[in-house]
């Protein structure tokens, strides 16, 4: 169990949170200096926006490619009226570990990039006084953690980091800060879960709490009106005509969870909650009992000059995209993203595979390339290493459902991308994954991974434990490419035809298919990089999803271009987005575009 609440901070009348964005003091610790006493205080002037990755800012290439510490400094003043609270620093994200410091003393840390951590100061913060607050954040990567890589050391003595994964190694102070308070005796946590028939509900809930008191509820519709309430931590909330929520139709109600004793209310704490069933039943994807066919992208928060740090502006931006091109889903490969975008797909009606950073698990210099080829297989589970993986990815999936499983828009876990599934090894290490996973989400939502092409039907050993089936496929890209295109389909389809007659009577998604295509290349008759050719490879892939009635979406990789490491592979990037890095259109947007908004929402059931 977490040691501190994963609630997102709010502000209501028992508790605060303030935002800490703004420029902080930023230093790289190049080993030139000596950094043991800069949790004191770091020397320099250097500002940097929070949140951001560091890298895109600096002109030169050792900053952008920096790999070990590098520091962050803010003053911050502890108002006297949290005196009486729990104070807690809350970092959204830092990428991949931080070390927390108050006024020199160190008050906590946490390894994972990807989600929050709270850190206490209620001991260690000067009230009434300003506080200086150092985070030193480090970026190697190795296959302790996820996602996995490795640093090597040139021989000019600097570090770099080889990830086993395609995207940039952006890292920092990603995500928001916040200087929160929550009173002692507080709301913890909340379990909620869903039975629907028709317009009739259940609303479980299981309220934990930090210290005693009554426990009640209150539940008010859109208009403000008042919709329920109940006593107590546990119990069920019966609504004889709920209010639904639906995809791209959302609904939210408010719950209003307070705490109190006979003195009166301790705390009392709001969340916007989405009522919507979501099960899986043969090959169909069932939301509220109607079948869904999935439309849309992986993603990756990723843009100009913010690198992986969060933007409300490209968020919003991404999901005017979406609703343009007629998508209702997206995976958010290969990270959980910052919370604000599950609200928001809450809000739009957007339904999302929560996905835990376990991606790299495959040992392989340009993993990424291997993996779509379906080489470079190893026995990645049975090093001496993974045990220690094991616990970061178990404590990964912890903090991801207990962060997101209130979100309506979550509708299904996906705990790992492109693993090594072939190897005896990994089926121990899966089973573990998927149980934890089942055990800790009140709603036991749908659980899969992100299988590449080598864990095909005849050779992953995992694809069992999938509630529902997520294939990466490149048929037409990395297979058979250009004019090979027609054996590309043919391969492809005899794949197909293996599932089928394994007669899994699971719904299979397509997690990535497409292929690189530069914005600026037009060429007739196509070429491989060309517009064309992007236009071609889809109406392929397309044609294939299209005959066979168990394939119930399809997510196309990627809905923009993002950075990666330089190489070979890569022209400044991948370039397999349906839209620029900058969010305009390449031409295959139009075709989605057409296709999507014919697809009927219940496509093939
Ligand atoms: C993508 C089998 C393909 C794995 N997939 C992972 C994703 O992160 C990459 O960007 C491949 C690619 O090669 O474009």
């Amino acid at each position: 169990m977490l040691e501190y609440s994963m609630l997102y901070p709010v502000n209501t009348p028992t508790r605060t949170a303030v935002c800490l964005d703004g420029m902080w003091k930023f230093r790289l610790d190049n080993g030139h200096d000596d950094s043991s006493r800069w949790a004191h205080g770091i020397p320099g002037h250097d500002m940097i926006p929070v949140p951001a990755s560091f890298q895109d800012f600096y002109t030169d290439k050792d900053t952008r490619e920096f790999t070990g510490d590098v520091w962050y400094e803010t003053e911050i003043i502890v108002p006297m009226s949290m005196k009486d609270s729990d104070v807690f620093l809350r970092f959204s994200a830092a990428t991949h570990r931080a070390e927390v410091f108050i006024n020199g003393e160190k008050a906590g840390e946490h390894e994972g990039g990807f989600l929050p951590f709270m850190v206490s100061i209620t001991d260690k913060a000067r009230y009434g006084e300003t506080n200086k607050i150092v985070v030193k954040v480090n970026n190697e990567l190795n296959e302790t953690n996820i996602p996995c890589g490795r640093t090597i050391t040139l021989s000019n003595g600097k570090k770099m980091t080889k990830p086993y994964f395609d995207f940039y190694n952006y890292s920092g102070l990603q995500r928001s800060v916040f200087l929160v308070s929550i009173p002692k005796r507080s709301i913890f946590d909340a379990d909620l879960s869903y039975k629907v028939n028709g317009n009739v509900a259940d609303i479980t809930y299981n309220i934990r709490t930090a210290g005693e008191g009554r426990v009640s509820l209150k539940l008010f519709d859109e208009n403000g009106e008042k919709a329920a309430e109940a006593e107590g931590c546990k119990g069920t909330i019966h609504l004889e005509d709920a209010h639904l929520w639906q995809v791209l139709d959302a609904y939210l109600y408010k719950l209003v969870i307070t705490l109190s004793d006979d003195s009166g209310i301790l705390d009392t704490y709001p969340m916007e909650i989405g009522i919507r069933e979501v099960c899986i039943q043969g090959t169909d994807i069932l939301i509220n009992g109607k079948p869904v066919y999935l439309k849309g992208f992986g993603k990756h928060e990723d843009s100009d000059i913010m690198g992986r740090g969060f933007s409300r502006a490209v968020m919003k931006r991404d999901f005017e995209l979406m609703k343009w091109i007629g998508a209702n889903s997206f995976r958010t490969s290969h990270y959980p993203y910052d919370e604000e975008t599950y609200i928001m797909a809450d809000r739009e009606g957007f339904l999302i595979i929560d996905e835990v950073p376990a991606v790299g698990l495959f040992e392989s210099l340009v993993n990424f390339l291997d993996a779509g080829t379906g080489k470079g297989a190893s026995s990645f589970f049975a090093k001496e290493t993974t045990p220690q993986l094991l616990n970061a990815h178990l404590k990964a999936v912890e903090e991801m459902i207990t962060r997101d499983k209130n979100h309506p828009s979550v509708i299904a876990w996906s705990l790992l991308n492109e693993p090594e599934s072939k190897d005896e090894s990994s089926l121990p290490y899966f089973t573990k994954i998927f149980r934890k996973a089942l055990e800790i989400d009140p709603q036991k939502r749908p659980r899969s991974f992100a299988m590449e092409v080598s864990s095909g039907p005849d050779t992953c050993r995992c694809y069992q434990l999938c509630d529902f089936i997520e294939l990466n496929r490149y048929y037409g890209w990395y297979i058979k490419g250009g004019y090979e295109i027609s054996d590309a389909e043919v391969m492809f389809r005899r794949e197909m035809d293996q599932w089928k007659a394994k007669n899994l009577s699971k719904p299979f998604i397509f997690t990535e298919y497409g292929g690189d295509t530069l914005s600026s290349e037009h060429k007739l008759p196509s070429v491989m990089w060309s517009q064309e050719y992007q236009d071609e490879v889809l109406e392929m892939q397309h044609r294939v999803f299209d005959a066979y009635d168990f394939v119930k979406g399809e997510q196309i990789w990627n809905f923009a271009d993002f950075q990666t490491t330089e190489g070979l592979m890569r022209v400044n990037g991948n370039k397999k987005g349906v839209f620029t890095r900058q969010r305009q259109p390449k031409d295959v947007a139009f075709l989605l575009r057409r296709r999507w908004k014919e697809l009927p929402s219940g496509y093939k059931s």
